[in-house]
């Protein structure tokens, strides 16, 4: 059993070799494989990976850009089905979760049911050339996502975690609604519903050098309605939430 790393890739060209070639150099000490999650990227992300020929990295490609969640969601569905993996990393192609910091992470516990969350906003973790406004929208987004949904987490809104697969296969995936990064904060409340020890580990993000983020407004915006709904609902139901999300 080894772990899978999923790597979700729109327009990824810039970044992905660079991510890859990281990766082979861990590989020489570790046994894992990679999916790369591609939402049928028009520079041709997809083409790219699959012409490395690497023989520990798969493509799983998908027809059209369909959200950060729905990506996610597909890549588990599809590793969740085989039964080499023992655990599934989260990581986004652009440099910013480093591949330096993943041994830690996988090394964080042996808990079978957790969650290991990569975390900027704890000693020990940093952010490197975010402007002001981005980390300001970060820290802000953990702030309400903690008091919305009451968990003592300090980067609810980072990508960069390790899922037990005992853990994944203890949710219901198929009734997560977030289509955007607010996905992470849908799985971090699914986690913590299903009794799973969450373990915090530092990292230090790099904003990306080359491509461009696909964040924007509208992003921003379904994370905020999301997140108070989601608030509302916990406190007003909280038994329905944890049938909702918990096999
Ligand atoms: N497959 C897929 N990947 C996406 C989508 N949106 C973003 N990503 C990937 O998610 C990761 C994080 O996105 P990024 O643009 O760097 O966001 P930022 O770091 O918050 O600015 C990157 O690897 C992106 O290519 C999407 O709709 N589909
Ligand atoms: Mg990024």
């Amino acid at each position: 059993m080894k772990p899978v790393i999923l790597v979700p890739t729109y327009n990824e060209s810039e970044t992905i070799v660079d991510l890859l070639k990281k990766l082979a150099q861990l590989h020489i000490a570790r046994d894992f494989d990679v999916l790369v999650i591609d939402d049928n990227s028009p520079d041709n992300t997809a083409n790219i990976v699959e012409s490395l020929d690497i023989p520990w990295v798969q493509v799983l490609r998908r027809s059209h850009k369909d959200g950060l969640g729905s990506a996610y969601r597909a890549g588990f569905a599809q590793v969740l089905n085989s039964d080499i993996y023992s655990r599934v990393v989260t990581m986004d192609a652009d440099g910013s979760h480093r591949v330096e910091d993943l041994p830690a992470m996988l090394d964080a516990t042996d808990e079978p049911l957790s969650m290991t969350i990569g975390t900027r906003w704890i000693t020990g973790g940093s952010v490197v050339n975010w402007p002001k406004s981005r980390q300001l929208l970060s820290r802000a987004g953990t702030r309400y996502a903690r008091l919305a949904l009451e968990i003592p987490l300090h980067d609810l809104t980072g990508g960069f975690r390790v899922y037990t697969k005992e853990l994944l296969s203890q949710l219901n995936l198929d009734e997560m609604k977030a289509s955007g990064y607010c996905y992470s904060l849908e799985m971090a409340m699914a986690s913590e519903l299903a009794g799973a020890t969450m373990i915090e580990v530092p990292i230090t993000f790099v904003e990306r050098i080359n491509g461009v983020s696909k964040m924007s407004r509208s992003i921003v915006f379904e994370a905020l309605w999301r997140t108070t709904l989601w608030g509302v609902s916990r406190r007003l139901r909280p038994n329905a939430d944890k049938l909702h999300y918990v096999k």
